[in-house]
């Protein structure tokens, strides 16, 4: 694969319980139909799916971002990540060692962990960690037990420690803020309400790439 988030990147993160009533693998279709370039399965809360259907569910978005060669990610869960071998798994502060997961996973899958602070960056770097998920920048519906929004500052702090390591902005971001993440130094920028409750996916993913160019001219 090449280097990881080498230009910015729009990275989609969806589970079956963000699209109720809807066709989920329609909506991630659509997502990379419009150029996202990482995809994250996140299945979580009191309906995410389990078992079979889970696994049937993981196969079939594994296979449409294979069709689309863009990363597929797995959320939390290392055994369904190993299983289908997918290209990585992303760890929040609550699961499992990031440690750990480089581990299992082998030196190399891509390993992401959320971080809240410059303290978590620097251990998760320590733990192997490829990227890091820096969040919420902003107010957040799609997170149940999330921290309070942290604006910018914690991306730029961890880009002035360590310049090499991608940033990804996370939390309440939309075309509209997403400059601000991209003026911060961040090396993507991670979505999930703003794209899954788009009237046009496709549309949305566009104004996200414009956004790009806009953070640059802060
Ligand atoms: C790359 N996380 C922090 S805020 C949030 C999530 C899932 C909700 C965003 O939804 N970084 C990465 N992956 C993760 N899973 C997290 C952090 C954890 P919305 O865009 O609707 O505000």
């Amino acid at each position: 694969m090449s280097k990881l988030f080498s230009k910015p990147a729009i990275y989609f993160i969806m589970g079956s319980q963000n699209t109720p009533g809807r066709d989920a693998l329609e909506i991630l279709e659509a997502a990379l139909a419009g150029g996202i370039n990482c995809f994250q399965l996140r299945e979580k809360g009191a309906d995410a799916l389990t078992g079979e259907l889970l696994l049937d569910f993981a196969v079939e978005c594994q296979r449409l971002c294979c069709a689309y060669k863009v990363p597929f990610i797995v959320n939390d869960d290392v055994e369904l990540a190993y299983a289908l071998d997918a290209d990585g798994i992303h760890i929040g502060q609550e699961d499992m060692e990031a440690s750990t997961a480089r581990r299992l996973m082998g030196p190399d899958k891509i390993l992401g962990v959320s971080v809240h602070s410059l303290e978590e960056a620097e251990k998760a770097v320590l733990s192997g960690a490829d990227y890091v998920g820096m969040g919420p920048v902003f107010g957040t519906q799609s997170k149940a037990d999330t921290k309070s929004p942290a604006g910018t500052s914690g991306i730029l702090a961890v880009k002035n420690r360590y310049p090499g390591l991608p940033v990804i902005g996370i939390g309440g971001i939309a075309p509209d803020n997403a400059g601000q993440v991209w003026a911060a130094g961040a090396d993507g920028v991670a979505v999930i309400s703003a794209i899954v409750q788009a009237e046009s996916i496709a549309l949305q993913i566009r104004r996200f790439n414009e956004s790009i160019k806009a953070g640059a001219e802060k």
